[in-house]
């Protein structure tokens, strides 16, 4: 495809609620979409990294330097047919998954509208619905906490991960399960916890949980091994998780029984389709975590979801729970089953607001291909 254009541009947009982690609460995003042009069409890229490199080494600032300074010269030099070459183009630059993948995105979705197919469909997926849970932060208290869950069930969302850490865990896990025994759910610690908590992290055992996400170091696979030795409660990796082999090795170790997919985490839709097949012909069930996206990061979510193992609710979730006014149309919506229905026309299936991304705009810059080229 010949690229006509890449426009980066970075939003600020204010959440509905904060959100909070065992890192740090989220209030306001910093937002890097990428805009592709090519031959009249445009494809839309989100970069799920971070405002501060919390959650993983990239931050909204390093994402942006990387891709005004090496991955939008690499891939304007090199322009694919295909978005499963970009890891190919990109190959000199480590790590920085989640600038490749703002990018990488942007190109299969271009190509989904070329093929004039789902984008879903290009990425030999299948599900027609995608079913729902949702990601609550820690609550200033328990009771509200309580009312918070009982909205999302009421909304129809099919599991609910509480997000723990130490002071904030068994206690809050014996008063939701004491009201609601039956319901699905989990919980994500994002690394708070060491192994010498390992006596405390066997009395999650007692909660019948789904799983429990990310307990310990975020590099690590050997310590989460020797922990889920101890537990009968799954483990599933997110943060540990960067590519195919990370997956092979954490699946072979044992130190997970559960993967977290997230796209930008693992540098673009290629790199997703792969651990989803790695994890997959080794009967590991897989689930599409979130990281605050806009509409154009949730729509690609939604898209990947639909693959055959993606078996478990994903954090994908409405707009409305994150913004008052999403920059896609129609908004995400969930339905009272908990599902969400996959667009079927062609390309990720939600128009931008351009407008909108305009008004929220605070920076941009377009790199034209001419001027790249040399
Ligand atoms: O660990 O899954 C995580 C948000 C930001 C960073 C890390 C995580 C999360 C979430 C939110 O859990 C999921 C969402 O609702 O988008
Ligand atoms: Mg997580």
């Amino acid at each position: 495809m010949r690229i006509d254009a890449i426009i980066l541009r970075e939003l600020h947009i204010p959440l509905v609620r904060p959100f909070e982690t065992s890192f740090g609460v989220t209030r306001n995003r910093r937002v890097i979409l990428a805009e592709i042009q090519s031959e009249g069409l445009t494809g839309w890229g989100e970069c799920t990294a971070g405002e501060h490199p919390f959650f993983s080494p990239e931050s909204t600032d390093s994402a942006w330097a990387v891709i005004v300074n090496e991955l939008g010269p690499m891939l304007a030099a090199q322009p694919p047919q295909h978005g499963g070459e970009c890891p190919n183009i990109f190959r000199r630059v480590r790590g920085n998954r989640m600038a490749k993948a703002t990018l990488e995105n942007a190109i299969w979705d271009i190509e989904a509208q070329r093929e004039a197919v789902p984008l879903y469909q290009l990425l030999g997926g299948e599900r027609e619905v995608v079913p729902c849970g949702v990601s609550l932060g820690i609550q200033p208290s328990i009771p509200e906490l309580m009312a918070v869950i009982e909205k999302e069930l009421a909304a129809g969302y099919q599991r609910i991960k509480l997000k723990c850490k130490p002071g904030w865990d068994v206690e809050v896990f014996a008063k939701v399960r004491t009201r609601w025994p039956d319901i699905m759910l989990s919980c994500d610690a994002n690394s708070a916890y060491r192994l010498g908590d390992a006596d405390h992290l066997v009395l999650f055992d007692a909660f019948d949980l789904l799983m429990i996400e990310q307990p310990l170091w975020h590099d690590d696979f050997y310590y989460h091994s020797m922990l889920q030795k101890r537990l009968k409660t799954p483990i599933c990796l997110d943060e540990s998780i960067h590519n195919r082999r990370d997956a092979l090795a954490a699946i072979e170790m044992e130190s997970c029984r559960i993967i977290n997919i997230k796209l930008g985490r693992v540098g673009g839709f290629s790199e997703a389709i792969a651990v989803h097949n790695a994890a997959q012909e080794r009967g590991i069930p897989v689930w599409c975590g979130g990281m605050l996206e806009t509409g154009i990061g949730r729509s690609h979510n939604i898209a990947l979801s639909t693959l055959e193992n993606f078996t478990l609710p994903g954090d994908v979730s409405a707009s409305a729970r994150y913004w008052a006014e999403d920059i896609i149309e129609p908004e995400v919506k969930v339905s009272s089953a908990g599902e969400i229905a996959v667009p079927d026309t062609p390309g990720r299936g939600y128009e931008v607001r351009t407008e909108l991304v305009e008004r929220l705009t605070v920076r941009k810059e377009t790199i034209r291909a001419l001027e790249l080229v040399g």
